[in-house]
């Protein structure tokens, strides 16, 4: 069975091999990778770099590959020449890598790992179980197993101490990928972030004062989790892998393993490591194990890379064994899926292979790899402007400077115009509004006052008719009163 799979790995990942003469020295750069401080060490040429992409170069450099790759592999061309003296007396830089060993611990290390996959895939829960520590909280007891669902791209630092290495560890959550029924473009948050994470690096790095540690916020890593449906990639997963695959090393996990059989799962292997090949989607691979590693740790790193896909079971739940032991397990009522279990599972493997194993290498080909693909696509964009010389630059820029002030003055002093247009605009009408307003309610106190004059006439008449003096009383007509009244309040007065 793992035979099957072990050739099923080499086939799907077809990286170019770094030679057995490079290993060494691709351990100095490793070193420097994560002490940006350090010498140069001695230059390495990078995994991706194959002898048809030199012939392909005319004079730019390809995508993947970067032009400090390309300076450096000249440069170890140019270093082949050099003739090797062995020095019998002690001068001392043979304790160089003890230096950087004790700078190493002191420092600590940096690494940042983002998931993502549809919801409820068990990527919160996976981040919890990878480290052994609840970055989520701890949870009451009788919700256990229950994660609120994550609704944004969310990053969370800890600071993990083992064996007095210290390591800075962000986890970068992201929502429900693939929720809505409009996928198209659901990647863009995701590269963004990482764009942010590249382009926040590169601002540092050209600071003219800037940091002697540029804290390292670059994505190393990406866990890309497939639903466990047992047949194979969906069209989501390949868009996914194939927007990010530049920018981020990317491993395919299968998640809630626990769901499929034993031959589903190997189906499945299958069918996902086909689709990744026909897709052309370019997967992290791991490195072959460095020279001066025994054969048995060479055949057990073959074994654990064999499991690829990694097909992974998480869990909160943690029990306490008859011996004393504590295990992350998954209760059924038929048994339990014990998380640390090779037989169950392949977390063990992927744990393995990549803190254990390859994390150093992992933020080399961060910085080496994607970061250099960035910045070089970047500066590209900014060649233009490049050539020139400063001051010229410099006076181009306060040109450019005060004819945007002028437009933005114009735009101001327009939005002002328009804004007084418009307000007076808004007073004119209000004062017609008011005039017909005035004027229909005079016209309706005419009326209302030639309709008293009526009537008032026709009690006159009718008191006239009956013979009542209208004048003999001494109080007047009510028409009278009410002419004096108003001729006093003044209602009536205006003509
Ligand atoms: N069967 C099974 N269930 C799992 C596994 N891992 C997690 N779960 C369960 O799946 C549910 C969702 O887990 P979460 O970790 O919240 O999933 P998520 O991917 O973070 O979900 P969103 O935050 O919504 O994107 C929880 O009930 C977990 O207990 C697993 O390996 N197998
Ligand atoms: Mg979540």
């Amino acid at each position: 069975m793992i035979e099957n799979c072990e050739s099923l790995c080499f086939a799907i990942v077809k990286w170019p091999k770094m030679k057995r003469s490079n290993r060494k020295q691709a351990k100095w750069h490793k070193v420097n990778s994560i002490l940006p401080q350090l010498p140069t060490p001695p230059p390495i040429s990078p995994r991706f770099f194959v002898s048809e992409d030199i012939n392909n170069m005319n004079g730019t450099f390809p995508c993947h590959m970067s032009n400090r790759s390309a300076y450096r592999s000249n440069a170890a061309m140019d270093m082949s020449h050099a003739s090797t003296k062995t020095i019998t007396d002690y001068v001392g830089f043979a304790n160089f890598p003890n230096q950087v060993f004790r700078r190493s611990i002191k420092n600590g290390f940096e690494f940042t790992l983002m998931v993502v996959g549809e919801t409820g895939l068990g990527k919160s829960t996976f981040i919890n179980t990878l480290f052994l520590t609840e970055v989520y909280g701890t949870p009451p007891e009788d919700q256990r197993v229950y994660i609120p669902s994550t609704v944004q791209v969310e990053s969370k630092t800890v600071r993990l101490v083992e064996n007095d290495v210290k390591l800075n560890l962000t986890f970068v959550d992201t929502p429900g990928f693939g929720d809505a029924v409009d996928n198209s473009k659901c990647w863009d948050p995701i590269i963004k972030f990482v764009d942010d994470r590249f382009t926040e690096y590169l601002t540092e790095e050209t600071k003219i004062e800037r940091k002697q540690t540029i804290p390292d916020r670059r994505v190393h890593l990406c866990l890309y989790f497939i639903a466990p449906t047992g047949h194979g990639l969906k069209e989501l997963d390949v868009q996914f892998m194939k927007h990010l695959h530049d920018r981020v090393n990317i491993i395919p996990v299968i998640a809630k393993a626990d769901t499929l059989t034993t031959v589903e799962l190997m189906r499945f292997k299958r069918n996902i490591s086909a689709d990744i090949e026909k897709q052309g989607i370019k997967i992290y691979k791991f490195p072959e194990p460095e020279e001066g590693v025994s054969d048995a740790e060479v055949s057990k790193n073959h074994q654990l890379c064999s499991r690829y896909p990694f097909a992974v079971v998480g869990s909160n739940n943690v029990i306490e064994t008859e011996e004393g032991k504590k295990m992350r397990v998954r209760e059924y009522p038929w048994g339990v899926v014990e998380v640390e279990n090779m037989a169950h599972n392949d977390f063990i493997g992927l744990r393995d292979l990549i803190i254990r194993k390859n994390l150093v290498d992992l933020i080399e080909m961060t910085k080496n790899v994607h970061y250099e693909n960035f910045r070089f696509c970047h500066m590209n964009t900014l060649k233009g402007s490049s050539d020139r010389d400063p001051f010229t630059q410099m006076e181009q820029e306060q040109r450019q400077w005060e004819r945007d002030f002028d437009l933005r003055c114009k735009d101001k002093e327009r939005v002002f115009d328009e804004k007084v247009a418009n307000r007076e605009r808004k007073l004119a009408d209000r004062s017609d509004q008011l005039e017909a307003v005035d004027k229909e309610n005079r016209a309706k106190i005419d009326e209302k006052r030639r309709t008293l004059d009526q009537l008032m006439n026709e009690v006159t008449d009718l008191r006239r008719a009956h013979g009542i003096d209208t004048s003999s009383n001494g109080r007047g007509s009510p028409l009278e009163k009410t002419k004096k009244k108003s001729g006093t309040l003044g209602i009536f007065n205006r003509s």
